[in-house]
Formats: C-alpha cells, structure tokens, sequence
C-alpha cells in the first residue's frame, strides 16, 4: 500500500502546479470581507488537503494589509474573543474552514476595495507556499 499513495500525492502535486502556484493543497472560496473606516478585514476561505501528509499553515501575508495574521474566534460562556494562532494544521486528507466564528485571517490596515481581488501567500511548514487571491466583499459578505 505505501507506493501506489506515495505515486498518488506526487501526482496531485504535479497538477496542482500547473493548473496555478505549487500548492500542496486546494483552497476555495477565499473573500475578505471589508468594513468602513479603519477597521480590520476578515479573511475567509477552504482549504482542502490532498497530500496524503499533514500540512501546516505557519502564517499568511499579503500587500493588501498592514499586518496580517491568523486569528480563531472562539465563544465562551457568551463572551467571544479571538486568539492569534501561530499555526493551524491541515490533516492528511482533511478540510478546514476559515469562516466567521472561527479561524479567521485577520487584515490590520487592509487597502482594498469592495469588488475588487487581493493576492494572500499563506506560509506553510517546511518552506512551501501557497498564493491564492481573495475576493474583496462589503460588510454583508456580498
Ligand atoms: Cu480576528
């Protein structure tokens, strides 16, 4: 069983590189969602990991933000609040979503216009990267 999964992941390798950037895994459905003033923007998005190997996001940046770091809302009793993440593990196999309520990018000082698509290079362990661009939407996340 260990060649033909081995054979499998290097295959999904090879596509994923030429259909966009070397991505070891697909993301989708990534949008900022961008509010008046100078308030941060969220960052949303899917990611899926068909590596066969557990791949682990370390940090994210983009031009569009001042700061951009990766944050998980969590409620508690009532009360919410956000925790920095200094990293957030893909499992083998396995989806996360990035969605309001939970893990989220957050973007200080975001330059973006609603309409419009900014680039996000996530970092992942070991060196790789993925760049992916956000759709920009208005507070309604439309
Ligand atoms: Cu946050």
């Amino acid at each position: 069983m260990r060649r033909p999964s081995k054979a499998f992941s290097v295959a999904i390798l090879l596509a994923s590189s030429v259909t966009a950037q070397a991505a070891p895994f697909d993301i989708s459905g990534a949008w900022f969602r961008s509010l008046p003033g100078k308030l941060p923007a969220g960052g949303y998005f899917t990611v899926q990991n068909n590596t066969g190997r557990d791949v682990t996001i370390t940090g994210a940046s983009s031009d569009a933000c001042g700061m951009l770091m990766i944050h998980q809302s969590s409620n508690k009793g009532g009360m919410t609040s956000m925790m920095m993440m200094e990293e957030v593990k893909v499992p083998a196999g396995g989806k996360i979503a990035f969605a309001p309520g939970g893990y989220h990018l957050m973007c200080e000082r975001p330059k973006m216009k609603i309409g419009g698509k900014v680039p996000v290079t996530l970092h992942l362990a070991g060196g790789n990267s993925a760049t992916v661009a956000f759709e920009v939407r208005g507070a309604a996340g439309k």
